[in-house]
């Protein structure tokens, strides 16, 4: 009898025990895990496809409206808990300024190389609108083909949103010496740089935009100019001077960060998003599934996961 009841006690102490310690793991990763959420289709995507990976693996998800830049330090402060598109040409530079600062850390890179550059899609080149194409040198002699209403009669380069890397584009030109035959003008939002392709490929005009790579693009044919090699320190932000700053964009890394407490209060989280290393193809696809396929970002992000289950499976192992 008396070992028994002491069995049953130590069955009650254990079952006590255990539930205590589920309490302190659910208290732990009830607080929604917060997840940047951008201005392009394939960032957007991937913020959708880790929300529902995350609600598979039980855990609560906000997605919050995000700018490039200041993510990081949102990231570092832990207002944001990750960062899962981090590309190299543009965001190396704001994310590590974090990281010095204590409270972000690298989560490691994606499986794709990356190229953030101005460039024509190939029907330009085909059209013999600049001839000389993809050497930057070719610009030189070619901008009134790439004149537009608001360009002063220079030609035209369409940069993103000035909020995805400032005046990087517009020192570009003056670096190169060719800002009194082109000009920069920022589109409001990525969305207008599709809708420039499709009207300069209608009215049969030449045009350069910003674009990217992986993205929807690369299927159908777009050509980035090879401008001066880059190498670190070259651009004016860097510490570069006016006579360096032509430097094109780095073939960089496509990052992922977090915050540094996220491996400690969301493990299952943390460990999904170091081991998710999307492909340049399957970074397309997520671009290709809204702004071709007219999809809804959380829709094209089910899309993806059931037409990359395997993978996903791979990143939850
Ligand atoms: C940041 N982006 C991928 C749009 O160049």
């Amino acid at each position: 009898m008396k070992v028994r009841n002491s069995i049953v006690g130590l069955i009650a102490t254990l079952v006590i025990a255990l539930s205590s310690f589920a309490n302190i793991a659910k208290a732990a990763s009830s607080d929604p895990i917060r997840i940047p959420v951008l201005n392009w289709s394939s960032q957007v995507v991937m913020a959708n496809v880790i929300a529902q990976v995350y609600e598979e693996l039980g855990y609560n998800v906000e997605l919050v409206p995000a700018e490039s830049a200041s993510r990081y330090e949102a990231v570092r402060v832990g207002d944001l808990h990750l960062a899962h598109e981090t590309w190299q040409s543009t965001m190396a530079k704001p994310m590590y300024e974090a990281m010095d600062k204590g409270g972000l850390i690298d989560a490691g890179s994606h499986a794709a190389p990356t190229l953030e550059d101005m460039g024509v899609p190939n029907w330009v080149i085909e059209q013999d609108l600049c001839p000389g194409l993809p050497a930057w040198e070719a610009l030189k002699d070619c901008s009134a083909n790439f004149a537009t209403a608001d360009s002063e009669g220079k030609g035209r380069w369409l940069e993103g949103p000035q909020e995805w890397h400032g005046d990087v584009m517009p020192n570009r030109l003056k670096g190169l010496g060719l800002d009194d035959k082109w000009t920069v003008k920022f589109a409001g939002s990525a969305d207008a740089l599709w809708a420039e392709l499709a009207a300069a490929k209608k009215e049969g005009r030449g045009t350069v935009i910003f674009n990217w790579t992986p993205n929807f693009t690369d299927a159908e044919g777009f050509t980035f100019i090879k401008f001066p090699t880059f190498y670190q320190g070259c651009r004016i932000e860097d510490g570069g001077s006016v006579e360096t700053t032509g430097c094109g964009s780095p073939i960089g890394w496509l990052k992922k960060a977090a915050n540094i407490k996220f491996p400690l209060t969301h493990p299952s989280a943390y460990k999904f998003l170091t081991k998710m290393e999307a492909t340049a193809g399957q970074i397309g696809e997520m671009a290709n599934n809204v702004d071709n396929l007219g999809m809804t970002h959380a829709d094209a992000a089910t899309a993806f996961i059931t037409n990359n289950r395997s993978a996903v499976d791979q990143w939850l192992k």
